[in-house]
């Protein structure tokens, strides 16, 4: 284990590449971030760091009945990207809680060309794809919880092939370095979650391409006060 700062403590760094699909880049994408594709040569850079001590790629997974779907709910309020829905918690004796959830034009569906990686991304290197929002009725813009925090796998595990908490753990991963599409939404709710499941989360700016550019600032607030630290690529790799 390698040892880094003045205090000495444990640093086991782990790379998560989010979301970089062709339904979230241009040209063809149904939910294209605009410019998703430019940071691929940065990512690929990471992925061929040595530091590593793994590198994970997640995919926004969705059945076609999917309740983040704008047109899985009946007009008026069926508008992508502008209409909010009233979703439930899906946790046990959480049925109550409620919570107004951003409706999308359909996205990712599984096993579709939509789904894939972007061929740009050097997917040799990647040790696990996580495939996330497998579930209906449950939106999971993160790797690791559901919107609605639930990180426990009882109940995200439906939702997702596999825990990444868990294997992180395994690997005993201290610092997680979060890139990839899109930054307002999976990439800020990833790094978040991943302070909450108990990991030092680090987001490099210049990895990732927001849904809507001029709110980044904004989202750079929301992820300081969580405890994320956002910093550009070249302090991540000397870090490494
Ligand atoms: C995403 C909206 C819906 C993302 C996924 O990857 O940021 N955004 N599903
Ligand atoms: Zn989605």
């Amino acid at each position: 284990m390698e040892f880094k700062g003045k205090d000495q403590e444990p640093f086991v760094p782990a790379l998560i590449v989010v979301d970089m699909q062709e339904d979230f880049c241009p040209p063809t994408g149904s939910l294209a971030v605009q410019d998703g594709r430019s940071i691929a040569p940065l990512i690929n850079e990471l992925l061929s760091e040595p530091g590593f001590v793994t590198r994970i790629a997640t995919q926004d997974y969705h059945p076609a009945d999917h309740i983040s779907f704008a047109s899985n709910h009946p007009p008026p309020n069926n508008r992508p990207f502008e209409s909010f829905i009233e979703m439930k918690n899906p946790a046990p004796h959480k049925h109550t809680e409620t919570k107004l959830q951003q409706l999308w034009p359909v996205h990712c569906l599984a096993g579709r060309p939509g789904a894939e990686m972007i061929p740009e991304i050097d997917t040799d290197r990647i040790d696990l794809f996580v495939q996330k929002g497998k579930h209906p009725q449950i939106e999971m813009y993160s790797a690791f919880a559901d919107a609605f925090g639930n990180l426990d796998p009882a109940v995200t595990a439906q939702s997702v092939n596999v825990e990444l908490a868990s294997v992180l753990r395994t690997k005993g991963v201290t610092d997680v370095f979060v890139v990839g599409l899109a930054g307002d939404y999976c990439v800020k709710c990833t790094a978040i979650d991943a302070v909450k499941a108990g990991f030092r989360s680090w987001l490099i700016e210049e990895g990732t391409k927001c849904v809507v550019p001029a709110g980044w600032a904004q989202a750079k607030e929301e992820l300081r006060a969580a405890g994320v630290s956002v910093i550009h690529v070249d302090d991540a790799v000397k870090k490494l």
